[in-house]
């Protein structure tokens, strides 16, 4: 009878004791990281680094947090009626008739936009539409480091994953800081002003995600858009940069993008890269193509395979 009693009860025991040990390893890994990531910017903020980020030796993993505008610090706007004057894009015609039609797509492109999420005019047009961003974010394996190579307004990097997000524009990093903040994820983030080309070499990371300038909205007029209308390099040097920082690559595309030559890209590694993509919609609006390289294109066919 006792024999019973403790053999019925043993593997009860051992799956608690196994799930307390995940917990355990899952809790342990992720408050080392965030230690580690907290150590590193501190270290960096005590030898006075600017926000300039081509001023970082090499060798060294630039992270500086950007300081904000009197203008950011002010109380988040309650449900904001107008687009404000920067956000429409000031005296410039064609620019202000862009923000008007992205205006009415705001809260797709930030749900908590009405607390005041700011943006200027390449960030109307460029953002990643939220839930679009919340998809490509759900790829990156759990408690992973994710670079975002160009990261605007901060679509990308406001979803929740421990990054390091680089942009050139200093104005930019204000308002993904600030947009960091609305979204309470502004310990999650380390802000770097610099070239994404000029950094690469001494960024680490497992996973890197790009959302490249495509050229402005009239990339949609191109029959067939090819990874050579990229900006501010071709989609090929685009890629091979983000190679040497890790084989694990997302990137959102047009969705007249040449899909083949996207494919191709995986063949710029030997042995091949795994490979999967995915198109994106908002309300039945294809808004672009997301494609994946190396273990995170694995798991995406993964899942799909659960889900088909
Ligand atoms: P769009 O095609 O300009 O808008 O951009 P919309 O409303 O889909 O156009 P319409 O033809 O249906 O009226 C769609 C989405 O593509 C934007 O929300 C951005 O996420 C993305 N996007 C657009 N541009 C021009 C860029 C860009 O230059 N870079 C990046 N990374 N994303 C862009
Ligand atoms: N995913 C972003 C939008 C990115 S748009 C979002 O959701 O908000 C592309 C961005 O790349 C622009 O903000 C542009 O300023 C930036 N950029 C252009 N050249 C760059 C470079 N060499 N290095 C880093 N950022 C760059």
């Amino acid at each position: 009878m006792a024999n019973a009693s403790a053999t019925a009860k043993s593997p009860r025991r051992r799956r608690r004791r196994a799930r307390a040990a995940t917990f355990l390893a899952t809790t342990c890994h992720r408050l080392l990281r965030f230690l580690a990531t907290r150590r590193l910017r501190l270290r960096l903020r005590r030898r006075g680094h600017g926000l300039d980020g081509d001023s970082y030796p090499s060798g060294h993993l630039p992270l500086t947090r950007a300081s904000s505008t009197p203008q950011e610090a002010e109380a988040p706007d309650a449900a904001a009626a107008q687009p404000r004057q920067e956000e429409r894009h000031g005296d410039d015609d064609a620019a202000a008739t862009e923000a008007g039609k992205y205006w009415v797509q705001r809260h797709s492109l930030f749900s908590l936009y009405d607390r005041g999420v700011r943006m200027d005019a390449e960030g109307w047009y460029s953002a990643t539409p939220e839930s679009i961003a919340a998809a490509q974010a759900a790829r990156a394996p759990p408690g992973s480091l994710v670079l975002d190579a160009f990261a605007g307004v901060g679509g990308n990097s406001i979803q929740g994953c421990y990054v390091v997000a680089v942009e050139i524009d200093p104005r930019k990093v204000e308002l993904a800081a600030h947009n960091a903040r609305i979204y309470g994820v502004e310990d999650m983030i380390e802000f770097v002003v610099g070239d994404f080309f000029h950094l690469a070499p001494s960024l680490k990371a497992d996973l890197v995600f790009l959302s490249p300038p495509w050229g402005g909205p009239s990339y949609s007029q191109a029959q067939v858009y090819s990874l050579d209308m990229l900006k501010p390099r071709d989609g090929y040097t685009i890629f091979q940069a983000a190679q040497e920082i890790s084989p694990n690559v997302i990137i959102f595309l047009p969705r007249n993008v040449d899909i083949s030559q996207v494919e191709q890209l995986s063949w710029l590694s030997s042995p091949p890269l795994d490979f999967a993509s995915e198109e994106n919609y908002i309300e039945h609006r294809f808004k672009g193509i997301t494609a994946y390289f190396g273990g995170v294109a694995q798991e995406a066919l993964k899942q799909e395979q659960i889900s088909s």
